[in-house]
């Protein structure tokens, strides 16, 4: 449902090309020939249909194609061996997706050391297994988790725009055909804890889109660590709660909404419970750490109910913290020499995560094991003065084009197939794991042809090591505007309609990792091939357009909504649902 697409504006791209570049780069464009000819190699070498790649990727098949198909054999041989060693089983995998952590951030003693962070599990994680150093997240949550979840940039899916007010009454496609789909076809039991922000409404919901059990909060964190009485006594937010709205002149009672869903659990397709609140009661940040905790706790029980059981399975465990921005999470001291209060609550998470890498150590399944473990994008900019994090190896935070926005600290360990303290320079986007994670569960053959997948498939490099890297660019998206294209060691900012790309600025990021000082002279030569790029790109856009989210009744399934729910959502649905052009009129900005 709800599969309206859009247009993205290719037409004022145009015009902004001189009309020197524009002949050039639409002499060099061919995107039907490149695409016909990398299919039909692949078709030759695959049985299965191949996957409908972006337009870059087309580049690099025609490039290397046949000696990868070549390779690929050689990987399935390693991967077959890997299975036998273990009864025929694929691998477990545990994916934990940390909110907020940028490159540096932890995992990495050295860097520990200069800011005075602590994260001993994720140093062991780390020497024990892979350290990527050019990992490309999405810049901000939900775009990340989407690209996760559907091999695919968040903006292809509508779903580039993170929600945190709720109620939202919008929320994942069930079109999009999610990781965890892909496993549980592939035979893997799926479960999801923690956070999800991807929507509010049934289809939505993790337990309807792939996930056997999942434990999850409705919307995201800031609805208990901003949206508080505590956060206003900290200045962190204001005028939000009931004391602090003018009684005389606040005429629009539903201005603010309250009491909406906190967290639920439920099964496969079945109703959703909320736990953890009882009616009448408000959160706080006492609440918010019970709940954290109780989600832990959560995790090292799916662990265990998981590994008890015959068939291989995937643990999404997607933590809340380090995202708690109050004074009121610091009574326990100082975690780390950092102090800062994100620092410290990470510390906390690296005790999480220790906790469940000695879970898996005990439980005896340590060796057929996955362990994934990454930031979802940059630091939070509005909070670097407490935080105790900045603005150090790369420029800009969340929410930004910049290297800073997407480049996070990655690291994942597999017994037996990745080398034990190695490091991976090639560039990886978090759209790859989709599609590698898919390959080593043995079901490639599941990843739907019937739309742009941009995930590419970088087993390789697990099981071959550094170098071994099939993706050398990536497009960054600031909601659904393309901003920056990086391709190799160069990029390009993309300037505004009506400047000529040739005199965007460009870095190159070896030199210049900070994007501190756009180079003069390189559009000379790195104008004509990115433009070309980002024209393939938007044409098979024209062709394969983005999708819209899912739109529809909040809450939908969840069988104790509290009385005052109930009350908060017939208001909504009374202003949203009677008046539909309001309703549009609110999509029209975004909200
Ligand atoms: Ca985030």
């Amino acid at each position: 449902m709800n599969m309206r697409t859009r247009k993205h504006g290719e037409t004022a791209l145009f015009g902004a090309l001189s009309g020197a570049v524009r002949s050039i780069a639409y002499k060099s464009a061919a995107v039907v020939g490149i695409t016909t000819f990398a299919s039909a190699v692949l078709a030759s070498a695959a049985s299965a249909q191949p996957i409908r790649h972006d337009a870059e990727h087309y580049v690099l098949l025609h490039q290397y194609a046949e000696q990868w198909a070549a390779e690929d054999k050689e990987l399935d041989r390693r991967l077959a061996e890997i299975r036998e060693r273990n009864d025929g089983k694929p691998p477990n995998i545990v994916y934990i997706l940390i909110d907020d952590m940028g490159f540096g951030e932890f995992g990495m003693p050295e860097l520990n050391k200069i800011r005075g962070g602590r994260t001993p599990s994720l140093d062991t994680l780390a020497k024990e297994g892979m350290t990527f150093t050019r990992f490309y997240a999405e810049n901000i949550c939900t775009s990340t988790r989407v690209a996760f979840m559907t091999g695919r940039y968040a903006v292809r899916t509508g779903m580039e725009l993170t929600k945190v007010t709720p109620p939202e009454g919008v929320g994942f496609n069930d079109k999009e055909v999610t990781i965890a789909e892909l496993l549980s076809n592939a035979g893997y039991t799926t479960h999801h804890i923690g956070k999800w922000h991807m929507g509010d409404i049934k289809e939505a919901y993790p337990t309807n889109q792939g996930f056997d059990y999942a434990s999850f909060p409705m919307h995201n964190q800031v609805a208990y660590s901003f949206l508080t009485r505590d956060a206003e006594l900290d200045a962190r937010t204001t005028s939000f709660t009931p004391t602090t709205v003018d009684p005389d002149y606040g005429l629009d009672k539903t201005f603010r909404l309250y009491d909406w869903v906190t967290q639920v659990e439920g099964k496969r397709g079945g109703k959703l419970r909320e736990w953890g609140i009882k009616p009448g009661e408000k959160p706080d940040i006492e609440f918010y750490k019970r709940v954290n905790d109780r989600f832990q706790e959560q995790a090292v029980e799916s662990l265990r109910a998981l590994a008890s059981g015959d068939k291989p399975f995937f643990l999404n465990y997607w933590p809340q913290i380090p995202v708690a921005v109050l004074r009121s999470t610091d009574d326990g001291g100082c975690q780390t020499p950092n102090c800062g209060r994100w620092a410290n609550a990470m510390a906390v998470v690296d005790g999480y995560i220790g906790e469940l890498l000695a879970e898996i150590k005990k439980l005896g399944i340590e060796n057929n094991t996955i362990v994934m473990v990454m930031g979802d994008n940059g630091p939070m900019k509005q909070d670097l003065e407490l935080s105790g994090y900045s603005e150090w190896l790369f420029r800009g935070t969340k929410g930004q084009a910049l290297e800073g926005g997407h480049r996070v600290g990655a690291f994942i360990r597999w017994p037996g197939a990745i080398e034990p303290g190695s490091i991976a320079g090639d560039m990886v986007f978090v759209s790859d794991l989709y599609t590698t994670f898919a390959r080593i569960a043995g079901n490639t053959d599941g990843i739907p042809r019937d739309r742009i997948v941009d995930g590419v498939d970088q087993t390789a490099i697990l099981l071959k090591g550094d170098t071994n890297g099939r993706r050398d660019y990536v497009h960054l998206y600031e909601v659904d505007t393309l901003k920056a294209t990086v391709k190799q060691n160069m990029k390009i900012h993309w300037p505004p309609p009506g400047v000529n790309p040739a005199m965007a600025e460009f870095y190159n990021l070896y030199w210049d990792p900070r994007e501190d000082n756009p180079l003069k002279y390189q559009g000379v030569w790195a104008g004509t091939p990115f433009v070309r790029m980002r024209i393939q790109h938007l044409r098979m856009k024209d062709k394969w357009p983005d999708w819209q989210p899912a739109r529809g009744m909040p809450y939908e399934g969840v069988e104790n909504l509290r009385p005052e729910t109930k009350a908060m959502v017939r208001t909504w649905l009374k202003i949203y649902g009677d008046a539909r052009d309001v309703v549009l009129g609110v999509e029209a900005i975004g909200n």
